[in-house]
């Protein structure tokens, strides 16, 4: 099996700023934990980070035609304005989860929505960058 991990607009920056909110791992640290848990599984991962939306939207395309078993998707800022990142997920045959490192919900109301979670199976926020392991745990399982 293979997943896939996509990281959204300025989480190249995680742990360089802003630790309150985030933490101190780096999107580095992140995939090397993603591995290390796929690997226990004999399952392997892609993790890969964009800030350019129309990217985001062809790997998610790439994803359904490579036969991807599943996406966990940080899609930082665009999940609270992208009607295409929606349409592009809606557009796939591939179960995508949502995550969030810090809990969208007790944050600025313009956080509170997020445009994508409806055609996502779940959404996990609020939980640091261990969220992208338990989804990760979520499709293993499966
Ligand atoms: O909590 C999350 O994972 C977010 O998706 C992160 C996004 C934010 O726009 C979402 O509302 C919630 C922001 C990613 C930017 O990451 C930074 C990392 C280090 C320093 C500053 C921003």
């Amino acid at each position: 099996m293979n997943y896939l991990v996509l990281n959204g607009p300025n989480l190249n920056r995680l742990g360089k700023r802003e630790p309150e909110i985030y933490g101190s791992e780096t999107l580095e640290d992140v995939k090397h934990k993603c591995e290390a848990l796929v690997a226990q599984f004999e399952a392997t991962v892609d993790f890969r980070q964009s800030n350019h939306e129309g990217q985001l939207i062809d790997w998610i395309h790439e994803a359904a035609d490579t036969a991807v078993a599943g996406i966990v998707f940080n899609p930082g800022a665009y999940t609270h304005t992208s009607i295409a990142l929606r349409d592009a997920i809606a557009s796939v045959n591939v179960p995508v989860i949502e995550v969030h490192i810090s809990n969208i919900h007790a944050r600025e109301s313009f956080r509170h929505e997020s445009k994508l979670a409806a055609e996502c199976i779940g959404q996990i926020c609020g939980l640091g960058t261990f969220g992208y392991e338990l989804a990760l745990r979520k499709f293993l399982q499966s």
